[in-house]
């Protein structure tokens, strides 16, 4: 472990070059949080600023914070997740002065230990995924509140949790939630999980998709990202969902439906979208094919009843990696990948660089609006806010140019047009 008092602690200061060209990587694939980077760096909102950031030390995070020191920030980092750091990438920051205290496995007392590091910087701004950070400030720092500001949270679970927090008026300082914003969880939903769990289900098995029987279990935004990119990929796609609304919509964008009872019989893949327990249980293991390959990218790692897998098997064994063979009595084998926990993440590297760059824009974007309520003068409310859809479209089209791709205006007319009441159909 490398360790300097208030500055970083991390795996092995050694690994910087291999992190930095890791983040150089990410930020060649960024191309609206490094336009805002040089945007902002001219103008320095975040000048006098001193945030405290509690999120994955991915390289994508890394573009984030270097583009926040970019626009002036002072920036102490830890990580949400004791599994989701690159120590690589950790490991850069540290070396390049940020003050960072993040490792792969941490325990639990280290990882409340690493967000105690950060607050040493007496933050006025704050920026969470999952509200560990925010928590920590409200009921062991309390004498922080007074200087700061606000804050951001990335995530849905945290947003809920702020939300019901400010319902009871215990929330301190107001908080911005980046994950309502369209240009975060549509995209990370959607377009993310699609290609990150189809990305793990091939580094996990290196299987051939094209003419496979492809079973999705949910047709939210995750399953339908799931489906959209199998079918591209020339599986046979099956969806199995239980609200109307959603079954129907896979139909109509032709899909098979039909209950899980019927796909366990068909499907050579099975894949888990739904958020909820015991999608796929006992009686389905026992009627699958004989080397059928199950995984989950929902949110939770029950979806897929592990318990009854080790029941009715007799024999395991790890066949490589994130990829358990699971004998039945009768001989069949059954494939369970990563463990039954989310295989994008496990298995390959979550959502891609692309996708991240806007859920960032939006980060940082945030960021600079608590800034700039700050300097005017301004106190908000300690309440969540949304995202203004300015913003949301704002970003989205800052994307688009960076794709060379133009897109049309209306014309005066036409929204004279549109906003005409008088005037009949
Ligand atoms: N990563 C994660 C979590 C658990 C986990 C045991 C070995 C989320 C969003 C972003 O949660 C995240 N458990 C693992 S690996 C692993 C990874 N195990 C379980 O067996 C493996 C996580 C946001 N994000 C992207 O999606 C891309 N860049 C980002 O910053 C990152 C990580």
């Amino acid at each position: 472990m490398d360790y300097k008092e208030g500055q970083y602690k991390v795996r092995d200061l050694s690994l910087a070059d291999e992190g930095r060209m890791r983040i150089e990587w990410a930020e060649s694939r960024m191309p609206v949080l490094m336009a805002l980077r040089r945007k902002y760096a001219e103008t320095q909102p975040l000048k006098g600023y001193r945030i405290a950031g509690c999120l994955h030390v991915t390289k994508e995070t890394a573009v984030l914070i270097r583009t926040l020191q970019a626009a002036g920030a002072e920036v102490s980092w830890s990580g949400c997740n004791p599994l989701s750091t690159n120590d690589a990438v950790a490991a850069a920051l540290a070396a390049d002065g940020l003050q960072i205290f993040a490792w792969h496995g941490l325990n639990v007392e280290e990882f409340y230990w690493c967000i105690e590091q950060t607050l040493l910087i007496k933050p006025n701004l704050t920026l969470d995924d999952g509200a560990d950070l925010i928590f920590s400030v409200h009921n062991k720092h309390p004498e922080l509140v007074d200087t700061i500001v606000g804050g951001t949270e990335e995530t849905t679970t945290g947003v809920h949790r702020l939300r019901a927090m400010a319902d009871d008026g215990a929330l301190k300082y107001p908080v911005i939630a980046v994950n309502d914003a369209e240009t975060k969880w549509d995209f990370d939903n959607v377009y993310g999980t699609g290609q990150s769990t189809l990305d793990g289900i091939i580094r996990a098995t290196s299987v051939m998709l094209a003419g496979k029987n492809f079973v999705v279990a949910g047709y939210g935004h995750c399953g339908k990202g799931v489906a959209m990119r199998a079918k591209g990929m020339g599986a046979n796609v099956i969806i199995t969902e239980v609200k109307p609304t959603a079954a129907l919509k896979a139909t109509l964008e032709g899909m098979r439906v039909m209950e899980m009872d019927d796909a366990a019989k068909l499907g050579d893949i099975f894949v888990t979208a739904t958020g909820v327990k015991d999608v796929i249980t006992r009686s389905h293991f026992e009627s699958m094919k004989d080397g059928a390959i199950i995984c989950n990218t929902g949110h939770y790692d029950c979806e897929i009843n592990i318990g009854d897998l080790e029941t009715i098997t007799s024999n395991k064994r790890t066949i490589r990696d994130n990829n358990e063979e699971y004998v039945m009595p009768d001989g069949r084998k059954i494939y369970l990948l990563a463990q039954g926990r989310l295989i994008n993440l496990s298995a390959a590297e979550g959502h891609p660089s692309e996708v991240m760059d806007m859920s960032f824009a939006n980060q940082f974007m945030s960021q600079i609006r608590l800034a700039g309520m700050d300097k005017s003068g301004d106190r908000w409310e300690n309440k969540v806010y949304d995202i203004p859809a300015e913003q949301d479209q704002e970003i989205a089209r800052l994307k688009l140019d960076t794709m060379g791709l133009n897109i049309d205006e209306l014309t005066p007319e036409q929204v004279e047009y549109m906003d005409d009441y008088s005037a009949g159909t």
